[in-house]
Order: structure tokens, then sequence, then C-alpha cells
């Protein structure tokens, strides 16, 4: 209960903070897009993490406002680095169940596109595979309008929902996010590297492209590129960076 009351308090109070983590051309190495990532300040709790957050979010819809924050403040972020980096650097952004069937949610997604005058194609909205599964017409219609304007779609944590793959065909996504409990032991468990093997063949063959997650060795990365993925994001490129070391960063690594 005390948490949910700070959480209230929390967007006022100007305690959230976004980080931001890059996703990089298996290839060259270089920058492609960026993934935002959710934190919160508060100053009795310390730095709170998403997992601890999120779902009291959700709960409470709390979700609904935290969550324009982020679209809003992702966008802008996207804006602010295109001097620094002298071309456009995507941004993808996290979306979660409760946010996205909100009614408001499309509106609220191109609000912050406006606001910001970030082109569509340069926003990207994580969906889990959780949220596809429920295999609502509500769901395929969002994802309709949302695919029609412009904005790109990726399928998060791929590979964790069970998923029933159909959807991949009647979807408008355009990327797989592989789950990084598959990349994590790729280089020891010739099952793990089998199933990465197969997402990368099949995610190509439908037209989609591939990030790989939780990269953190040099290893991986030979692997993923020898099977042709297309992106990776991990500890081994960098973590996730607040808004001033990711400028840093930038300045050095683009
Ligand atoms: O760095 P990491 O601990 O940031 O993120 C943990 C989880 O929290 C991830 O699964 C991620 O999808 C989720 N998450 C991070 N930021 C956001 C956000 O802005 N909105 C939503 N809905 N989820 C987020
Ligand atoms: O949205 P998603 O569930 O994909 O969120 C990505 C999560 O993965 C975030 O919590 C982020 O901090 C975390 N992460 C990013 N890179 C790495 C990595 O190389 N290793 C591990 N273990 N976690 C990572
Ligand atoms: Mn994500
Ligand atoms: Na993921």
């Amino acid at each position: 209960l005390q948490m949910e009351s700070r959480m209230r308090r929390a967007l006022e109070l100007e305690e959230f903070e976004l980080y931001f983590q890059p996703i990089v051309h298996t290839d060259s190495g270089n920058l492609c897009s960026v993934e935002a990532l959710l934190r919160w300040n508060n100053p009795s709790m310390g730095m709170v993490m998403p997992d601890r957050f999120i779902p009291l979010a959700e709960e409470t819809g709390l979700i609904i406002p935290i969550g324009e924050w982020v679209l809003e403040e992702a966008c802008k972020a996207a804006v602010s680095w295109k001097e620094t980096a002298g071309r456009n650097i995507g941004i993808s952004v996290n979306v979660s169940p409760r946010q996205f069937r909100d009614p408001g949610f499309t509106e609220a997604v191109m609000r912050a596109l406006s606001a910001s005058g970030l082109e569509a194609d340069q926003l990207e909205l994580e969906i889990t595979e959780r949220l596809i599964l429920d295999n609502s017409i509500e769901t395929a219609e969002i994802l309709r309008q949302l695919d029609r304007s412009g904005i790109r779609l990726s399928v998060d944590d791929f590979g964790t929902g069970y998923s029933a793959l159909s959807y991949l065909k009647s979807y408008p996504f355009d990327t797989l996010k592989i789950d990084k409990s598959f990349i994590q032991d790729v280089m020891k468990e010739p099952e793990d590297a089998s199933l990465v093997r197969a997402i990368i063949n099949m995610a190509h063959s439908l037209g989609l492209s591939v990030i790989a997650e939780g990269v953190e060795e040099e290893p991986q990365t030979h692997f993923l590129k020898q099977e042709g993925c297309d992106f990776c994001q991990g500890y081994f490129y960098s973590r996730p960076l607040p808004a001033k070391d990711f400028e840093n960063w930038l300045k050095t690594n683009q």
C-alpha cells in the first residue's frame, strides 16, 4: 500500500527516469537503435527496477499515465540524439498489456510522436508474446492501426510465451527479439544454439528481422554473426545507461 501511494506521486515528483540501451548491427557493431528502460528513483526505496513496480503499476492502472510519460520522454530523447549522431536513431519502447488495451493507447502514441516531431518509423513498440496470445479482435485491430501509421512493432521476449506461431503470419510485426534466456547458454548448450538458429531462419523466412537480447560475451557475437542474426543487444556492447552516459557513449561509439 505504501508503495502504491508513493507510485501515485512519483510522476509529479519526477522520480521516474529512462535508461537507454544500444541495439547494434551484428556485422559492424554500429548503433542501430536504442531500447528505453524505465527506472524509479524513490528517496526512501532507492532505485527501483521495473520488475518490482511494473506489476503494481499494471494492477492499479498507474501504468497508463506512466506509460504515456515513457512514450513522450523516449520520443523526445530520440529526436535529441539526431544532432549528435548526424542521423536518425530509432527508439524502442516497452508496452505492457493493460497500457496496450487502454482505449486511449494509440492516441497517446500519436501524441508522443507529434509533440516530439519524431518520425513514426523511428519508433518501435515492444509487445510481449503473452499479450499477443490473447488472440482478440481488438489486439489485432490496434496492431494494424499502429502498423498503418508507420510505427514499427516487435515481439519482445520471443520464445517464452508458449506461443502459437500462427500469430506471426497474421499480425504486422517487423522484428523478433529472441529472449535472453536462449542467448545466455548458446555457446554451452547445443539445444539453445539449435533453437536460436531455428528462430533466426523462421523469422527471416517470414520477412522479420531479429534482435538477440542478453549478449554478454564475444563468442556469442561470432555465433550470431554466423547465423545471420541482424541485431544484438546486451552488456557486451553496453548496459542500459542514464541519458548523460548514453550521450557520451554515442559520441564515441557511433
Ligand atoms: O532493465 P530491465 O530491468 O530494465 O527491465 C526489466 C523489465 O521491465 C523488462 O522486461 C522490460 O520489458 C520491463 N520494462 C522496462 N521499462 C519498461 C517500460 O517503460 N514500460 C513497461 N511496460 N515495461 C518496462
Ligand atoms: O524488455 P525486456 O524484457 O527485453 O528487457 C530487457 C531486460 O534485459 C532489461 O531488464 C535489461 O536490463 C536486461 N538486459 C539487457 N542486456 C542484458 C544482458 O546482456 N544480460 C542480462 N542478464 N540482462 C540484460
Ligand atoms: Mn524489451
Ligand atoms: Na525481452
